[in-house]
């Protein structure tokens, strides 16, 4: 079967296509389809956008799709910015502007533990859906370091690896970021996913 990757973040995309290019399921983006409308995400939690990400995209182009809902959890911010970390400084932030907010919320605070978490949401167009979900657990820095990756990736410091995530390469990240593990599981289950999608399809 074919499914479609229903993500409008670039790094995202290129991370999943790395991630699921050696399985037997057809891979799609959105820009193979043309403009469509964006879901709108106003769930309180990762599962519930996932959701509503790939159920969206599943329903208007009539195929399966995968979407991921994910952000970074800040202990001393009580999990925030959570399911707002691409707008944590505003509607049309970006990267930097939310690495710098983030700082800012945190300066002076000595408890600097967080993790990523990463759910993802492969959806039919009649509505059923199946989910994988992971975590990272990291430490914020005070300052940016490294220029790969996306996001907060600079100012995540993975220690196991002694480095940031954007100090990592994209395989090196893809083995021990949330996504990556959460799509490791993908992966992992990918017989038992076609053929829960070939039933779903048949029906
Ligand atoms: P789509 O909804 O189109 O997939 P998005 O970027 O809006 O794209 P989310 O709503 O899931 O996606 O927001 C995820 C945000 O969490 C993302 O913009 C980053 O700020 C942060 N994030 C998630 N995964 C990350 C990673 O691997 N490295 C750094 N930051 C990450």
């Amino acid at each position: 079967p074919m499914i479609v990757i229903a993500t409008n973040n670039k790094n995202k995309l290129v991370e999943f296509k790395n991630l699921l290019q050696e399985t037997s399921i057809e891979v799609k983006s959105l820009a193979d389809f043309g403009p469509i409308p964006e879901a709108i995400e106003d769930g309180n939690t990762f599962d519930e956008n996932a959701y509503k990400k790939a159920h969206h995209t599943a329903k208007i182009l009539g195929l399966p799709a995968i979407a991921d809902d994910s952000g970074l959890c800040v202990d001393a911010l009580e999990g925030a910015p959570g399911v707002y970390s691409s707008r944590y400084a505003g509607e049309n932030a970006t990267d930097a502007d939310n690495c710098k907010k983030l700082l800012e919320e945190l300066s002076g605070k000595s408890d600097r533990k967080a993790h990523f978490s990463c759910v993802l949401s492969i959806a039919v167009p009649s509505g059923p859906a199946l989910t994988y979900e992971s975590r990272c657990d990291g430490i914020i820095l005070k300052e940016p370091r490294g220029t790969s990756g996306f996001g907060y990736d600079p100012l995540f410091y993975f220690e196991e690896l002694g480095k940031t995530f954007a100090e990592l390469s994209m395989d090196e990240k893809n083995r021990v970021s949330h996504r990556g593990k959460a799509l490791a599981e993908v992966k992992k289950e990918m017989p038992l996913i076609i053929k829960w999608l070939e039933q779903r399809l048949s029906e």
